[in-house]
């Protein structure tokens, strides 16, 4: 009896340690250029970790804003990367953009979270 218990509460510890880790963090190698960003579509689940290296590979600054989620990452000087993360707690389209004047409509696109 004392085995069958300790074997259901093994199975149960395990299901929780399953159920607290979440959909694995989803990796986004990203490129901002002059001006555009290489990655105009990201997929991700709610509560998943989005993590994003981005490297700057034109000559202008270029940074990340998603204002939805309160993502706002500084600007990235050329020839640098930077790594940062977020993740959303809602379904939707979040628009992300380069926040640096006149970019914002060239250097997009749009994070789509489902359940
Ligand atoms: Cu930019």
């Amino acid at each position: 009896m004392k085995i069958k218990l300790f074997v259901i509460g093994l199975a149960l510890a395990i299901s929780l340690v399953g159920c607290s880790s979440g959909p694995a963090p989803l990796e986004i190698t990203m490129s901002a250029a002059d001006i555009s960003l290489d990655v105009t579509r990201i997929e991700a689940k709610v509560g998943q970790m989005v993590n994003i290296t981005m490297s700057n590979k034109g000559v202008l600054e270029h940074n990340f804003n998603i204002d939805e989620l309160g993502v706002k990452q500084a600007s990235v000087k050329a020839g640098e990367t930077v790594k940062f993360s977020f993740s959303a707690t809602k379904p939707g389209t979040y628009n992300y953009y380069c926040g640096i004047a006149g970019h914002e409509l060239l250097a997009r696109g749009d994070l789509v979270v489902t359940e």
